[in-house]
């Protein structure tokens, strides 16, 4: 549908466009009673191929807008897709809210629905995202979203400000903190052309040059002809080892919404020599920064690096996040908006995962404010001996610094119900 209406669109915004500046231009000359009617013509036209453009692009979108909206009630864009918000666009701005809508259109079963387009939709399309992004997040639309890494006076942090895991009982887990983000200067993952990608990933070349004075480590670039190049068997064993993204093709979610496009260009990992800070480039966002720990007791130890790396990031040139005033840090998904960040450890709970499937621990976990993963990420198998990736739900209007903290809060109310299940 969006393949469509882009092509669909721009030739009759062009011919448009065109009709106009051809009258201006014969008036501007002096021919004027024949422009006046040439300019009646061509006005005409340009009025005939808007209506062509609403029936034959936007009525259907809108008419499976309205269908599925009656189906599946829990698809949020669907949900808050307002008709007459959308009647008061601009012929570009309603095309440029289908492309936002379209992976939820072409996917009905979908939870939120929409993806940004660019750094700046989220503001210019706030009618439509403040509903989304309240509905989802659960917070009032009045709200700004306020970025804090600071620990000190966070609830339920430990007296000595250490969240240890080995203190509820746990033995050294797996744990990891990742954040999204994206560069302001290009249009998000779901919007970028071949040349965007390509050219985000080189301007991050320049970063990582910076990056490798202080962590050491490398650059994997899966773009042909990238100076960084990395063979399909290499890849193949970054993937094995979790260090690189898969190919999105396969999720519909996001091949519907663009981001998936023009695989593999664009597409690479940093890893620092020690491997424990990594940045994909060209998943969901333009960069997934994470700071991960195999076998951790402390998880300020990961959070700490992980703002360290994120501060040295930022620090060079001509590197700006896309950020929101209101939404905080921008990313594809509303999900992820404000902080952009998940904090995980991979947690042993076999009472709670009895016969193999998670749908109890799913249960237990949601009123604990905690999603549960499979060990692979999301849509993948937990393990054999019960082994879950658990993280808090919470993104936005919730500081970073609160974040870990509810996800050692977390654990232990979880360890206290697998203890007693
Ligand atoms: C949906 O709306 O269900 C999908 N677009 C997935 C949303 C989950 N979040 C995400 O991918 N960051």
């Amino acid at each position: 549908m969006a393949t469509v209406a882009k092509s669909s669109h721009s030739n009759v915004a062009s011919i448009a466009m065109a009709a106009a500046a051809g009258a201006a231009a014969a008036a501007t000359l002096g021919f004027t009673a024949q422009a006046e009617s040439t300019m009646d013509v061509l006005k005409g036209i340009s009025g005939q191929l808007s209506s062509i453009e609403e029936a034959v692009v936007f009525a259907p979108a809108l008419a499976k807008i309205g269908s599925i909206k009656k189906s599946h009630p829990g698809n949020l864009a669907v949900k808050d897709f307002d008709f007459d918000y959308f009647a008061s666009l601009s012929s570009a701005d309603k095309k440029a809210l289908l492309a936002i809508v379209n992976s939820g259109v072409q996917n009905a079963d979908s939870g939120m629905g929409c993806y940004a387009m660019n750094p700046t939709d989220y503001d210019k399309f706030e009618p439509f995202f403040g509903a989304v992004i309240s509905d989802y997040h659960g917070v009032p639309r009045s709200q700004h979203h306020v970025t804090d890494w600071k620990l000190d006076g966070v609830a339920g942090l430990p007296a000595d400000g250490k969240l240890d895991v080995t203190k509820l009982g746990l033995p050294p887990v797996s744990m990891r903190v990742r954040v999204g983000r994206n560069l302001a200067d290009f249009p998000l993952p779901g919007a970028m052309n071949k040349d965007d990608r390509v050219a985000m990933e080189a301007k991050m070349q320049i970063a990582f040059v910076e990056l490798k004075k202080k962590y050491g480590g490398r650059y994997h670039s899966l773009t042909p002809g990238n100076p960084d190049f990395i063979t399909d068997d290499e890849y193949k064993a970054l993937v094995k080892a979790h260090v690189m993204f898969k190919d999105m093709a396969a999720d519909t979610y996001l091949s519907d919404a663009g981001i998936a496009s023009d695989w593999p260009f664009g597409r690479g990992c940093y890893q620092s020599e020690d491997k424990g800070f990594i940045i994909w480039v060209g998943e969901e966002d333009h960069l997934r920064i994470m700071c991960m720990e195999p076998k951790g007791s402390l998880i300020n130890g990961v959070f700490e690096r992980l703002k360290t790396a994120l501060d040295t990031v930022e620090s060079i040139e001509g590197l700006k996040f896309a950020h929101s005033e209101k939404y905080g840090y921008v990313t594809s998904c509303p999900t992820n908006l404000g902080t952009g960040m998940r904090a995980s450890v991979l947690m042993k709970i076999p009472k709670l995962c009895k016969g193999g499937s998670d749908a109890n621990a799913k249960k237990v976990c949601k009123p604990l404010g905690l999603g549960v993963r499979g060990m692979g990420g999301e849509h993948t198998a937990i393990g054999a001996d019960g082994t879950c990736d658990i993280s808090p739900t919470a993104r936005f209007c919730i500081s970073e610094a609160e974040i870990v903290t509810a996800l050692y809060t977390g654990i232990k109310n979880l360890k206290a119900a697998e203890d007693s299940a």
